[in-house]
């Protein structure tokens, strides 16, 4: 092969290895604050882009934990198809079903041990998944399954941040369980973080 021969296979095995979407740093953040109004705090509101250009692989395996006697994350957003791992860190055995959507009962273990679902079988989302324990009827978590990575939970105080969304224009919603709020539009430029504010009232 010839020094310029060699240089081709390489740029052609860099673009072919190159990353489908947006090119590295050509996105930008969604920000801002959620103020859930009659509640104490405004955390797990989840922020999201309803629909992005494209189809999206499943995420890496979260792991949702059944400790002191709650789910925790209490809410917890996946990208369809990701797998969830239920896990039990109680000295005593706890149950999971949901009586949403397809509906599951993954059955009763003990501390320690663990099963998997994934979650793939959501036609339009967002699909909501309320997970229970027959052991412990207080016991409630969350899981949404979205059609794109790009969403984020909010903390105590409300705030959210969404990393890297490629450029575009989209549409922002967001879920609580117990308030609700219009979906609003925006549109990211390319290294230019924009700011969504909501407010939810029930
Ligand atoms: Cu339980």
């Amino acid at each position: 092969m010839t020094r310029h021969s060699i240089l081709f296979v390489v740029i052609a095995a860099a673009i072919l290895v190159a990353p489908v979407g947006p090119l590295n740093g050509a996105g930008a953040s969604i920000a801002g604050t959620v103020k859930v109004t009659g509640l104490a705090t405004s955390a797990d509101v989840v922020v999201y882009v309803q629909e992005a250009p494209g189809t999206f692989p499943p995420g890496k395996p979260v792991v949702m934990d059944q400790k002191s006697m709650q789910f925790i994350p209490h809410v917890l957003p996946v990208v369809a198809g990701t797998a969830v791992k239920f896990v039990n860190s109680d000295p005593t055995p706890h149950n999971v079903f949901s009586p949403d959507n397809e509906k599951y009962n993954l059955g009763t273990w003990p501390q320690g041990q663990s099963k998997d679902y994934t979650f793939n079988k959501c036609a339009k989302p967002p699909c909501v998944y309320t997970q229970l324990c027959k052991v412990h009827p207080e016991m409630e978590g969350y899981i949404v399954v979205l059609q794109n990575p790009y969403f984020a939970v909010t903390d105590k105080a409300g705030h959210y941040e969404i990393a890297n969304v490629p450029p575009g224009n989209y549409t922002l919603a967001v879920w609580h369980t117990r308030t609700k709020a219009q979906p609003k539009p925006v549109t990211v430029e390319a290294a230019k973080p924009a700011t969504v504010d909501f407010v939810l009232a029930r």
